[in-house]
């Protein structure tokens, strides 16, 4: 985990570079099986990953927590942090090292009051009332999406291009955030090109037939527009 700033928080710097390749997997997304595939995006260079076991046969109660604790080991191996979709419970349970929750779910300040300072939260915008009132409820960072036409997100919202994140910079809103929803290497380079600080994505990493080589592949592309600025 990154160094702690003066309130305990971790700096906003400090999330933007754990944003850059963020991947996001439960078994239900994986063809081998979920160690194998975590493994291989931790050899490709991804900077942050989030356990999220959902959707039809997903896994519940202990075999959930067996394969959430065994997926955090492996990130903690690589020195990247875990972060826990929706679960508070779970997050607290594990130690995790952050929560990520939708609109559905308690609002951030009230997690956090539960979490402690020093853990990551973020939280799914689709609006920009939706980010503002996350920004004043303290996410670290904000996840706005979809992007592109998505297959893993049962209840997605309609698609939005990359509108919103382009908005919230020309606003002037500086918090952390990635572009979510069917990125791929093809299209990834409009998301950071928008202001974004980096992606996160389920099936292009977990489904790909070379999953490490994939992972990194994005590292460099994600680096490289963020390079241009
Ligand atoms: N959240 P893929 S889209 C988990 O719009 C999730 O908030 C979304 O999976 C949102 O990379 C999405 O396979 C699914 O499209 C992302």
């Amino acid at each position: 985990m990154p160094e702690m700033g003066d309130n305990n928080r971790i700096p906003s710097q400090a999330i933007r570079s754990l944003l850059k390749v963020y991947f996001i997997m439960g078994s239900v997304n994986c063809r081998l099986s979920p160690a194998e595939v975590l493994t291989e995006a931790l050899a490709g260079g991804i900077t942050l990953f989030q356990f999220r076991e959902k959707g039809k046969g997903a896994l519940t109660g202990r075999g959930k927590f067996e394969l959430a604790q065994n997926m955090m080991q492996l990130c903690r191996a690589h020195g990247v942090p875990f972060i826990v979709n929706d679960d508070l419970e779970l997050a607290i349970a594990l130690d995790a090292d952050g929560i990520h929750v939708g609109q559905d779910d308690s609002p951030a300040g009230m997690i956090r009051r539960r979490l402690g300072a020093g853990k990551i939260i973020g939280v799914s915008a689709h609006t920009l009332q939706e980010a503002q009132q996350a920004i004043e409820d303290g996410a670290d960072y904000l996840g706005i999406g979809p992007v592109y036409p998505t297959a893993s997100k049962e209840d997605a919202q309609p698609v939005n291009g990359t509108r919103l994140i382009e908005e919230l910079r020309t606003r002037g809103v500086d918090i952390p955030l990635v572009g979510i929803g069917g990125i791929t290497l093809s299209n990834a380079a409009p998301v950071i090109a928008a202001g974004a600080d980096g992606i996160s994505l389920i099936s292009a990493i977990a489904q790909a037939a070379k999953i490490s080589e994939t992972a990194k592949s994005f590292v460099k592309t994600v680096e490289e527009g963020l390079r241009r600025g």
